[in-house]
């Protein structure tokens, strides 16, 4: 085997293609067994570039043939090593270079590239995949006029389909049980966006009208006997391009748009033009087999990839450092439409917890990396929290300090500036900045440091001049980055970034104070967005009548660290009375963070023993180690008044509300505060505050889970769904009730509402819970679901991952017997994902473990699947990203896991680079 030793890149070292590429015509024909693969390459030299050869990546490809201009390339001319073809000797300045090559589809398990799953042959190319179907510049500056026939047998792959447009198609002259299609797309394009699909699939129709004009057929493509469920993702899909029309005054731009769902994929979807190819997790969906975050999963990839039509597609990325020029762009888009379909705060409390959980752990450790990277070993470890999400945050930043129109400008100015270009990130922040005439200059910072900035405020009122004064400051400490920068030797980049801080003044009556700034002649609204540019800024607040709370960074204005001295009585205004409803959920969470952590430093102080293993017949997972004094009587009071809101106003904002931190933000809290994290103790901290709340707020759980009983057929709608979310959240808090109410009145309606006809959201909250439960109606509950389940992949996934992310003893154990499961595949992304990335990457006080069991379990998988798919892989070795921030004895076991991987003979370089960087940072 070859050791892939990871070799770095860097955006310093860009330089424009030698050669481009301006058409490829492609013949792929699939037999049993492998599949041959003609590319007509017309290329001329860039005339920049003068002298060099003509070099195509080529991955895992067995060249056949090789001519020029027509001519059988004699083998002196050509040399094939290191993953490339390259064609030396003197070329004309353009010429036509045809390759034949031969691939093995049936077993490509990285899923990268073309490859076999159950119902055909798929593709995925982005980022690097099409070397693994032809030689060819991979690399997305070379832009491209596809077109490709696809030959397939007859019966077993009906549906042939590529990019573009259908313009012919026939029986095989010489055998007919064969069939080809050809498709040719008339926009150029990078070779990550190719695709095709030779498939037996089901197909729901449809068609759109776009705003000018234009019909365009709709297709969702899926496995067959399953088009009762695509109906959401058609929907989706047509809202999408709807919005995307009003709101940017984007078009579709092809006479079709195809969606096909495929059950082995390696991340949610991909964009190639006019053939989206999509993991079904994020297409199928019938309310009994879906739960109403699946249904909301699929609005949001649907229209992902919809809008990178235009924001990656017609504008795309001139190399991968540029990626989060697509991605950032694309996530924020996605999110406005989530936000305008939607509930918007509840949108963007969402985004902001997957940030929290995602993003800033990511910031702080070893892989830490700015939204656009300097360098980097393999491209695909890249698709990260911090290219998209913070990516995403970066772009919602320019549309805070734009403005909304300022920033539809912006985008007006970079589509008339860059259609049909492959751009860098500096010239979509140009086009912002030119359009708006606001000075983006020093916020291009934020697209070159890594890191969390944090944010720490301080105010004071003075009642005799009735001004109130903020003082804010910015530091942000070197990370990992910064480090590895500084060993390659590259220029670190340093200074203040410019940070949107979005604020208000909440009155003693609840109201906003109108803000008027000193030197300012009258107040400007209630909420108002500062620009910090310097290390410390201090503003002043003239005509404050009263002494004001503070509610800062509204709508979570931009992505950092807050710190801000406030009361509990402060933070409790704020969730009574923050006119921004993302503050009161902020301030909810800032005050159960400040129990939780009183309640980790209680149970560390006392040296209290471990929560005991359960009694046999005791229900609850664990006994209740940890008292309750530390909880304030006023943080229950508080959590009662939102269940009233919740049953008088906005039930899905009270869902959210009850929603405590999860273990892993109160990780990433201690560590804020210098200390080491105890899974341990976090983990009982916040299960005996839902506890606590259980017991004391009992009645009003009740109340609320009675008067949210479903009055009508199941709808994914929004009302909907928040009743579900509050309704199943007072659920939960009851499950944690002591055994005897838990037995006689809880487990009772969780067993109920596993019972047939229901809907998959209330199904799988029930199965969620008891799997936490030490009860015989656990086992009963998964077996029963498993049964008349087993043939649907999506919902067998759930049954995995709810056991993968069980609280109770034994679970290490129990993930361990289930990869012997008959229904377990290590092939298959979306098993691994419920079933391993359930495990460590959800149940931290598991994979956590003190006895290494769960990091030995990782490393087990790791192992043995990097070989297999190194994509999926290097994802789950993620897992070990804060490994230092543990104890001795969890870091000596973690520190084992991670060398033992590092040794392996061949290890793929995507997993090399995760865990080098683990180890040394
Ligand atoms: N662009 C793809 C991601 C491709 C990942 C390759 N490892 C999906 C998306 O962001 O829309
Ligand atoms: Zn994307």
């Amino acid at each position: 085997m070859r050791t892939e030793t990871p070799v770095t890149l860097y955006l310093k070292d860009y330089t424009p293609p030698a050669w481009r590429v301006n058409s490829v015509d492609l013949h792929v024909a699939i037999h049993d067994g492998h599949a041959e693969v003609r590319a007509r390459l017309a290329c001329t030299r860039n005339p920049a570039v003068a002298d060099a050869p003509l070099v195509l990546d080529g991955e895992a490809l067995q060249l056949l043939s090789v001519t020029l201009d027509g001519a059988a390339l004699d083998a002196t001319r050509y040399v094939v090593a290191d993953d490339r073809l390259t064609i030396a000797g003197p070329l004309p300045d353009a010429c036509v270079l045809e390759t034949v090559v031969r691939i093995d589809p049936d077993r490509n398990t990285h899923l990268s590239g073309l490859y076999r799953s159950r119902d055909g042959y798929f593709t995925q190319c982005e980022a690097e995949g099409f070397r693994r179907i032809t030689f060819f510049p991979d690399r997305p500056d070379v832009m491209a006029r596809f077109s490709c026939t696809i030959e397939a047998d007859r019966a077993r792959f009906p549906h042939l389909l590529s990019n573009g447009n259908p313009v012919a198609a026939g029986v095989c002259a010489d055998d007919a049980t064969r069939h080809w299609a050809r498709w040719d797309d008339p926009y150029a394009k990078p070779c990550y966006l190719f695709a095709l699909v030779a498939a037996k699939l089901d197909v729901l129709e449809d068609e759109f009208l776009t705003a000018s004009g234009h019909k365009v057929r709709l297709a969702v493509y899926v496995e067959p006997g399953k088009l009762d469920q695509c109906g959401h993702a058609m929907a989706a899909l047509k809202k999408a391009m709807r919005w995307d029309e009003q709101r940017f005054g984007l078009e579709y731009d092809l006479d079709q748009y195809m969606i096909v769902a495929v059950g082995d994929f390696n991340m949610g979807a991909m964009e190639n033009k006019g053939l989206n190819i999509f993991n079904t997790k994020y297409v199928l969906a019938r309310p009994d087999t879906a739960t109403d975050a699946d249904y909301q999963g699929i609005d949001r990839v649907v229209a992902h990839e919809y809008f990178h039509n235009w924001t990656g597609n017609r504008v795309t990325c001139r190399d991968w450092f540029q990626l989060s020029l697509k991605e950032g762009l694309t996530v924020f888009r996605d999110q406005e439409f989530g936000a305008d379909t939607h509930s918007r705060a509840v949108t963007r409390i969402q985004e902001v917890r997957a940030l929290r959980v995602g993003q800033f752990p990511e910031d702080a450790g070893p892989m830490a990396h700015p939204i656009r990277p300097a360098s980097y070993a393999e491209i695909n470890n890249f698709y990260t929290a911090t290219v998209y999400n913070k990516g995403a945050e970066v772009i919602r930043m320019i549309h805070t300090l734009l403005g909304r129109d300022g920033f539809r400008r912006g985008m007006d100015l970079y589509f008339q500036r860059h259609d049909g270009q492959a751009v860098t990130c500096e010239d979509f922040v140009a086009a912002m900045q030119d359009a708006s005439g606001v000075d983006l200059t020093q916020f291009r910072r934020w697209y070159a440091r890594a890191g969390t900035p944090r944010l720490t405020a301080s105010g004071t009122y003075d009642a005799a001049t009735k001004r109130y004064t903020l003082t804010l400051t910015q530091t942000l400490a070197p990370t990992a980055y910064e480090k590895r920068l500084a060993e390659s030797g590259q220029p670190v980049v340093e200074g203040t970034l410019h940070i949107p801080v979005a604020l208000g003044l909440v009155l003693p009556n609840g109201h906003d104070a109108p803000l008027k700034l000193a030197g300012e002649a009258e107040a400007a609204g209630t909420t108002r967005v500062l620009s910090l540019t310097e290390p410390t800024q201090t503003f002043v607040f003239e005509d404050v009548p009263d002494a004001p709370v503070a509610s800062l960074l509204r709508d979570f204005s931009a992505p950092v660290q807050l710190e801000f001295e406030q009361t509990d009585a402060e933070l409790a205004h704020l969730m009574a009375h923050d006119s921004d409803a993302f503050n009161r959920w902020e301030a909810g969470q800032r005050l159960a963070t400040r129990v939780l952590l009183a309640g980790v430093n209680a149970q560390q102080r006392a040296a209290l023993p471990r929560p005991p293993l359960p009694q046999a017949g005791e229900g609850r997972g664990e006994g209740n180690a940890l008292g309750s004094d530390w909880i304030p009587d006023a943080f229950v009071a508080a959590c009662g008044r939102v269940l009233d809101d919740g049953l008088n106003g906005d039930p899905a904002l009270a869902a959210e509300a009850l929603n405590l931190p999860a273990e892993a933000v109160l990780a990433e809290a201690v560590v804020a505060q210098g200390g080491t994290i105890d899974p341990e103790a976090i983990h009982a901290a916040r299960v005996s505050l839902r506890r606590h709340l259980a017991a004391r707020l009992r009645d009003k759980f009740e109340t609320v889970w009675n008067a949210l009983a479903p009055s009508e057929a199941y709808a994914p709608d929004g009302s909907q769904v928040g009743q579900r979310a509050l309704r199943n959240a007072c659920l939960g808090y009851l499950a944690e009730s002591e055994a005897d109410y838990l037995k006689a009145s809880v487990v009772p309606r969780l067993t109920a509402q596993l019972a047939p006809g229901g809907n998959m959201t209330d199904e799988i909250a029930a199965l969620a819970t008891l799997a936490n439960l030490d009860l015989p109606e656990r086992e009963t509950a998964l077996a029963d679901f498993y049964a008349p389940w087993r043939n649907e992949a999506l919902v067998i996934d759930k049954w995995f991952s709810v056991q993968a992310t069980s609280r109770l003893p034994g679970t290490a154990a129990h993930v361990r017997a289930l990869m012997q499961h008959p229904a377990f595949d290590l092939k298959n992304p979306n098993r691994v994902y419920a079933l391993i990335r359930g495990f460590c990457g959800a149940n931290p006080r598991h994979f956590h473990a003190a006895d290494g069991s769960g990091y030995a379990l990782a490393a087990d998988v790791i192992s043995e699947l990097q070989a297999i798919n190194p994509q999926v892989a290097s994802r789950i070795a993620r897992s070990f990203d804060r490994w230092r921030q543990f104890d001795a004895g969890r870091q000596a076991h973690a520190r084992a896991a991670l060398e033992r991987i590092a040794a392996i003979e061949g290890l793929a370089k995507d997993v090399a680079e995760v865990v080098g960087n683990a180890l040394k940072a």
